[in-house]
């Protein structure tokens, strides 16, 4: 029932707070001071997921965070080997930002028998790379070019395309460890052309940037890299989605 909840957050203007997890670069000290912050409320969601993941390692650390937490888990899959049936949802990302046709619809067609025998339940969600300063793993790994972070018009149409074509979720994503998040100019254009929940990412390293995104109309934030490195800015980070849109 993850999508409604979106949605429902959406309409009653509640702003969310996504923690993502590499697995590769999980720990239990980690994975148990995050689980310690979202039994106390400051996260909506996790994301699990990256570019280069060891299968076995990952179904241990999402066994484990599930043995700490029932905040849901949602799989941001890298690739076609990270589906795991632990998780209570998939985003399943159409990279449609990219011209890379494997993952607009190859790999979906690979693992589409799988999602249904796992009983995962699919998310189909527009995965929009913007430029963030520097090339990321996933512009890499993807094959794909990310939208110039100085032409808002390109994404948002790439946006209204996808919510044309019966997405449900919009993720504007500048790359894990992005130098520059999302321009708030950008978020802002795709908020005003689509009504779908909007997840923006990357590069989100401080409060500040947080406010900025949300400001700009982001339903959801996605955080991995800054809390990765110190997860105890956590409450703070919270305090500014809980907050809701205050400019400035
Ligand atoms: C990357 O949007 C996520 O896909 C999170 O990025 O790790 O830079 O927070 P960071």
């Amino acid at each position: 029932m993850i999508l409604p909840a979106l949605l429902r957050a959406r309409s009653q203007h509640r702003k969310l707070l996504a923690v993502l997890v590499d697995p590769d670069k999980a720990s239990r000290e980690n994975l148990e001071t995050l689980g310690a912050y979202a039994n106390e409320g400051l996260v909506d969601y996790f994301l699990w997921g990256g570019s280069l993941v060891n299968e076995g390692e990952s179904s241990y650390y999402l066994r484990l965070l599930k043995s700490i937490t029932d905040v849901p888990v949602l799989l941001f899959p890298g690739s076609v080997y990270q589906l795991d049936e632990q998780a209570d949802a998939l985003l399943l990302l159409s990279l449609i930002s990219g011209r890379n046709p494997e993952l607009l619809i190859g790999h979906h067609v690979t693992v589409a028998g799988r999602i249904k025998q796992l009983g995962l339940t699919p998310i189909p969600t527009g995965y929009i790379l913007i430029d963030g300063g520097r090339p990321t793993s996933v512009t890499y790994m993807s094959g794909t070019t990310p939208i110039p972070s100085d032409k808002p018009a390109i994404a948002a149409a790439t946006a209204l395309a996808g919510e044309q074509l019966g997405l449900r979720l919009i993720y504007l994503d500048a790359g894990s460890g992005a130098l520059n998040p999302v321009d708030a100019r950008m978020i802002r254009a795709v908020r005003a052309e689509v009504d779908l929940p909007l997840i923006v990412g990357g590069g989100i390293r401080s409060p500040e940037r947080a406010r900025q995104a949300l400001n700009a109309g982001a339903d959801l934030i996605v955080v991995g890299n800054g809390l990765e490195r110190d997860a105890h800015w956590l409450p703070e980070l919270a305090e500014v989605v809980r907050g809701g849109v205050r400019v400035g």
